[in-house]
């Protein structure tokens, strides 16, 4: 166990106040480190210091800021093994799921926005006496709130593009996976990044998160968590006209049709509904099938369902470790309560035995992938957000009915399509509600492309384009060409 403290111009400290909170390995109930529990004093000096930063920081060019990115992906490239070790500890997640997903993408994170900036061009508007020029400046300092499923990665989604346009950062990581944004500061450190640049302030949402939100100096938030915490940020930082960016839950759909490649599909379906223990907002929870296939769909998803190798988080073969927490394992089973009082049936899983591991005295979050058919589509588990691994299978007769269940939900972040009629595919996808749709793959991803959701799943786009005009302010300069032209 270790003691990390918030990372403010340049150093480690404890909270003002001297108080902290336990983080916890959900698979061993084991203590991994005590964390500040930080307070608006310690907002304010992180805002001091990201201020003090901003000048220097902001008087670079765009191609030496992308230097930087790119100096900060070869560390953390060089440190992958770390990351992905400490992810999987702290969150309860396989190791080679941390190595292929969270250490990677961390990495790529920053190389794509540093060659992304690169290819940058001022945009310009010639009319016939006159030139338009399109000029970027940084936001100032922004604030950056990010949860636990994706610790590093989804964190250094946002902290890449935010460097790249200039913008000083304070960060505040989720209290439940605090390492790997520590390390991401250790890392800084090591590279000497000027100081004050990017600050991190560990702690409880409602106090340091709450601040960040609150605090006059912060001029943009984006924000990662749930829907509920969204309206928090969004009631607390839309009157003070911050910039908001809000990535939220989802209820997501895959919808497979019966021309689909029953293979792809059925492998497809059970990527998108467990990878992560379900805890991905852009996974899969409702599956919609048509009907000539749901006997031979159901019966091959279970089965593949049943086949996923639950056990130690540092085992090289488990697919699926534990959920975040205990608390979490208890809301997942309230559902599994509740799914069967709605009258559904347990196709496979609802259980926490496994084979294999549970911790060194049996305890451990750990849960069976869990499939239940028969709820209608309108029952509780089928339309709150659940966030573990833990399925809901629905039938359709046609593409019209299935639509209409698809977008029965108060979500609308992404969804998957399995049909061999691509124009189908096409079609059926701009008419779902819904930030993201994937037709005969899901979470295949290009950075580039806008990323967010719809409905209570967001406001506002991320990646590539979208990223860069968040984390910038524009001014339109009007240049009227001179008389005797
Ligand atoms: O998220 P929170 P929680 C969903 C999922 C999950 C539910 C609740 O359904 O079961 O949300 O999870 C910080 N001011 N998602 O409670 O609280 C908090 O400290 C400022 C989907 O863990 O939204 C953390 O850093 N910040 C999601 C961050 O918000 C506050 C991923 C997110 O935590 C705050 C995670 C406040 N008042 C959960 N209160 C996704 N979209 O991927 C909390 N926070």
């Amino acid at each position: 166990m270790h003691t990390i403290g918030n990372f403010i111009a340049g150093s480690f400290s404890p909270a003002h106040g001297g108080r902290t909170i336990n983080d916890y390995n959900p698979a061993t109930e084991a203590i991994l480190a005590t964390i500040p529990r930080s307070q608006g004093e310690d907002v304010e000096r992180a805002v001091n210091a990201a201020h003090s930063a901003q000048d220097e920081w902001s008087k670079l060019t765009l191609e030496q800021r992308a230097h930087w990115l790119d100096k900060i992906a070869d560390a953390l490239e060089h440190k992958s093994e770390q990351i992905a070790n400490t992810e999987s500890r702290d969150t309860g997640k396989p190791i080679a799921l941390a190595r292929r997903v969270d250490a990677a993408r961390s990495v790529s994170n920053f190389r794509f926005f540093a060659e992304f900036g690169r290819q940058q061009t001022q945009q310009t508007f010639q009319m016939e006496d006159a030139l338009n020029v399109v000029h970027r400046s940084p936001v100032g300092t922004v604030g950056l709130i990010t949860p636990w499923n994706l610790p590093l990665y989804l964190l250094t989604w946002k902290v890449a593009p935010a460097l790249l346009m200039g913008n000083t950062i304070v960060a505040k990581p989720s209290e439940v996976t605090p390492l790997t944004a520590h390390l991401l500061a250790e890392t800084l450190l090591e590279l000497e990044l000027p100081k004050g640049v990017f600050n991190l302030v560990h702690g409880l949402g409602p106090e340091v998160g709450q601040a960040i939100l609150e605090h006059p100096g912060i001029k943009a938030i984006s924000f990662t968590g749930g829907t509920e915490t969204g309206r928090i940020v969004a009631r607390t930082a839309a009157p003070m006209f911050k910039k908001l960016s809000l990535e939220l839950g989802g209820k997501n759909a895959t919808v497979v049709f019966a021309d689909a490649d029953m293979e792809k599909a059925v492998e497809g379906a059970v990527r998108a509904a467990f990878t992560n223990s379900g805890q991905v907002c852009l996974c899969g929870s409702r599956i919609f099938i048509e009907e000539e296939i749901v006997e031979q769909f159901t019966r091959r998803f279970v089965e593949k369902v049943d086949a996923i190798r639950v056990g130690n988080p540092m085992d090289e073969e488990t697919e699926m470790g534990t959920v975040i927490s205990p608390e979490h394992l208890l809301k997942i089973e309230s559902y599994i309560d509740l799914a069967q009082k709605e009258g559904g049936v347990i196709l496979t899983g609802g259980t926490r035995e496994m084979t294999g591991y549970n911790g060194p005295d049996g305890t451990g979050a750990f849960l069976r992938p869990t499939v239940v058919g028969n709820l209608p589509h309108t029952s509780r588990c089928a339309t709150e957000e659940i966030f573990g691994p833990m399925v809901t299978l629905h039938t359709f007769s046609t593409e019209q009915d299935a639509l209409e269940m698809v977008n029965a939900s108060e979500y609308g972040l992404a969804g998957s399509v399995w049909t061999s009629d691509i124009e189908r595919g096409q079609r059926f996808s701009t008419q779902i509600d819904s930030g993201i749709v994937w037709v005969n793959t899901w979470l295949h991803r290009d950075l580039r492309t806008p990323f967010g959701g719809v409905k209570n799943s967001g406001v506002g786009r991320e990646g590539g384009q979208w990223s860069l005009d968040f984390f910038s302010e524009l001014t339109n300069i009007c240049i009227k060409d001179s008389d005797e032209n």
